[in-house]
């Protein structure tokens, strides 16, 4: 229980937050940073005080992170990334995790909670840091694969900073879209020229389920090896990537953690010739999501599948650092694997599925074995059973009968 004196504390800094609002108007994280850096720490006190908050952890990876933010073209029929890559050093501040409050007031809608539920995530949230450098210089001594990664439901461009940072610290160029088609907690565009040149966003929040999206990313970048681009998404991301692998042969491969298969058709599942690897919790998946999978293996088709044990859907996004066990646990952030442990088995059997699959000369194929599922953490396939689920059903509802009687 912490002692009298810091719940005042708490209050104290509550109000004070609430009635000195961020400017939220700025467009850098770290200006914005700077100009209330008394209190970010109140409020990161708070939060650890509050929430036993814990951090997002850095790439294991030998690069430096650096990270930015980029719009092209400012409409909301343009594309909204956050890029992270490989950068010259470690001498820039840390990137501001979650850089608007509207992303908060997002969340809370999608939760489908009040608007106070936004304000006080945003502020326990507001001011978290994640470990990349903020507009680092690229480091271009060398050319990069590319993963395109693509968010979950209610999700945003920033929430997914451990895969990214991890990525990159082991040289990839990872950029992190932000959806525009309401699936997006939040997301913002630029009305006209001058709003733009003024910084005068127009906030789009999370709308309705649009099954079967298509990625717009079409860019170009020198340091990109574009011989070599990957897709990686997150749930209905995941449903993304088996889209955009169908759609596009650009890809060369596919991630799909945690997918959500809802979205997609099965005539889609068949028309995929690149390898594709199902990454999943042990919580979230259920016997019709898994048969949908399942419709991906032809033969001939590089098909992969693990599972996380004691894993739950979140632990593939952020907020599985962000706080301690007990909240994480109460909030189905935090399953029963420690989040450190199980984003490390995800991210080091991708980057040995990715190695193998766009010939990159690294030593990632140490972990071959993570993706046959060889790990005491690991289930190789399902923890679902999808031949005896009739079964099952059937006993249950003969039991529940039985109880009725
Ligand atoms: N739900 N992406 C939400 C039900 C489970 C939740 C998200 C509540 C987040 C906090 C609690 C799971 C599904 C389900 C397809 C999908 C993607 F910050 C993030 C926000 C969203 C990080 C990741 C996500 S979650 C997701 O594509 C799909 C099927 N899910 C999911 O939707 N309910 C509303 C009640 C239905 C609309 C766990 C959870 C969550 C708390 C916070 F408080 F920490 F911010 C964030």
């Amino acid at each position: 229980m912490p002692p009298p004196k810091l719940h005042a504390l708490v209050c104290l800094c509550g109000c004070l937050t609430l009635v000195h609002p961020f400017d939220w108007q700025d467009l850098s994280p770290v200006v914005h940073a700077k100009s209330s850096a008394w209190l970010n720490k109140i409020q990161a006190l708070m939060a650890a005080a509050i929430f036993g908050q814990t951090k997002i952890p850095r790439g294991n990876g030998s690069y430096s992170v650096g990270c930015t933010d980029l719009m092209f073209d400012y409409t909301n029929k343009g594309t909204f990334l956050r890029l992270y890559y490989p950068s010259q050093g470690d001498d820039c501040s840390d990137t501001l995790w979650i850089p608007n409050e509207e992303y908060f007031f997002g969340l809370s809608k999608f939760l489908g909670t009040h608007w106070l539920m936004g304000k006080i995530l945003s502020l326990l949230f507001g001011s978290v840091k994640t470990p990349a450098n903020w507009n680092s210089p690229l480091r271009t001594s060398e050319r990069y694969p590319l993963i395109v990664f693509s968010h979950g439901l209610g999700a945003f461009r920033t929430i997914y900073s451990a895969i990214g940072i991890d990525l990159a610290s082991h040289g990839f160029i990872v950029a992190a879209v932000e959806h525009r088609d309401g699936s997006a907690s939040a997301t913002y565009y630029f009305s006209d020229q001058t709003a733009a040149e003024i910084g005068n966003k127009t906030w789009l929040y999370f709308k309705i389920l649009k099954p079967g999206e298509q990625l717009p990313l079409r860019h170009e970048q020198d340091s990109i090896d574009r011989n070599k681009i990957a897709i990686i998404g997150h749930s209905f991301g995941g449903a993304t990537v088996i889209q955009a692998l169908s759609k596009d042969q650009r890809f060369r491969c596919g991630i799909a953690l945690d997918a959500w298969m809802f979205p997609v058709g099965d005539e889609v599942c068949s028309r995929i010739p690149q390898p594709l690897f199902f990454i999943n919790s042990e919580r979230f998946q259920y016997p019709a999501n898994i048969i949908k999978m399942k419709k991906c293996y032809l033969p001939g088709r590089e098909r992969k599948m693990i599972t996380i044990r004691g894993s739950v859907h979140q632990n593939f996004a952020d907020f599985t650092f962000a706080t301690g066990k007990v909240i994480g646990y109460i909030f189905t952030l935090k399953g029963e694997i420690d989040s450190k442990v199980a984003i490390d088995l995800s991210s080091k059997a991708s980057l040995a599925f990715l190695q193998k699959h766009l010939e990159l000369e690294k030593d990632f194929d140490r972990w071959d074995s993570l993706i046959e599922g060889e790990d005491d953490n690991l289930i190789p396939g399902t923890n679902i059973d999808t031949i005896s689920q009739y079964v099952s059903l059937q006993n249950s509802t003969r039991i529940e009968k039985y109880n009725l009687d």
